[in-house]
């Protein structure tokens, strides 16, 4: 059985990545590594920190005995903005205390890169897996460098460091901080609360998305393939799903009233640098990566599970 660690653990993925981890690998091989308190709801061994302390993130690997890490400590796109310097510091001194660490205790990674690392230069239609990559927000900066890094690790220090760039990533459980994409989670939780919705994205703002179940069986099923079907090193392309803003309205109004005004705001220009659609046909072919929620489907399951949680 695996040792592993999740960084970044109470945040979006996260919270949802350490039951998942836990139902496979058993509950007491999964610890949590946060700069946050543990939530009550979580049973999970827990070490509180921060990224960029390598000291202590040492100390864990030693007293846990890791030899897997999902690092997923990040600052998204938006707050990114607002703090580059702190963000290049999370992101960037974070991932490189991470692949150090792998080198030293032969640690085998997964970290999400992000369709933040395209930017206007880039198709935006079924954007291909090798194409050009010129990000204009410091986070998609940070996910450009780190593809770069864990290719480099990879080739200098045979690290097994996996990766793949996310789309907006839709759930119920834990809410997203600080992204761009995060108007697609939000406009569910108005819906449910029966709220109206202020947009900071226009209408027909078309992006990628994917339902958090959808992610975290693609993360599980990347870790899991044998190591020669990995041919990507730098970060896979992943899809699911495509809408735009309106779309996503119209398809909560089939289970709910909901108003909502469009009032875009600097988030405008981060979400017109990035791709509509991704090709991932390398992800499909080299380890049989394969979606299972539509925009119906995800829809229902959102709604549903809102109602429970409020
Ligand atoms: C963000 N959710 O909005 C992230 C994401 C594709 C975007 O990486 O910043």
């Amino acid at each position: 059985m695996p040792k592993i660690l999740v960084t970044g653990a109470f945040g979006q993925i996260g919270s949802e990545l350490i039951p998942a981890l836990q139902a496979k690998h058993g509950a007491n091989n999964v610890v949590a590594f946060d700069m946050a308190v543990k939530p009550n709801s979580f049973d999970v061994a827990t070490e509180q920190g921060s990224i960029v302390d390598l000291g202590k993130l040492k100390e864990i690997i030693v007293k846990h005995n890791i030899d897997t890490v999902y690092h997923l400590v990040s600052i998204l796109s938006a707050k990114g903005e607002r703090d580059p310097n702190l963000t290049w510091q999370v992101n960037m001194d974070g991932l490189r205390n991470i692949l150090n660490l792998a080198v030293e205790y032969k640690l085998k990674v997964f970290w999400p890169s992000s369709i933040a690392a395209f930017g206007p230069t880039t198709p935006r239609d079924l954007t291909p897996q090798h194409t050009v990559l010129e990000p204009t927000t410091i986070y998609g900066i940070t996910k450009m460098v780190g593809e770069a890094l864990c290719h480099y690790y990879y080739l200098k220090f045979g690290v097994d460091v996996r990766s793949m760039r996310f789309p907006g990533l839709i759930s119920w459980k834990t809410e997203p901080g600080g992204g761009t994409t995060d108007y697609a989670v939000a406009m569910f939780y108005e819906a449910v609360k029966g709220s109206d919705y202020t947009c900071f994205v226009h209408k027909d703002t078309i992006l990628p998305m994917m339902y958090m179940d959808d992610a975290i069986r693609a993360m599980i099923m990347l870790m899991d393939a044998p190591v020669e079907k990995i041919a990507i090193r730098t970060s896979y392309n992943l899809t699911a799903i495509s809408f735009s803003a309106e779309e996503l309205a119209i398809e909560i109004n089939k289970h709910l009233p909901l108003a909502v005004k469009y009032e875009p705001d600097f988030r405008q220009r981060i979400a017109d640098s990035w791709p509509q659609s991704i090709d991932d046909s390398a992800a499909r072919a080299d380890w049989g990566w394969h979606h299972e929620f539509d925009l119906q489907k995800m829809a229902t399951v959102m709604i549903e599970k809102l109602k429970e949680k409020l």
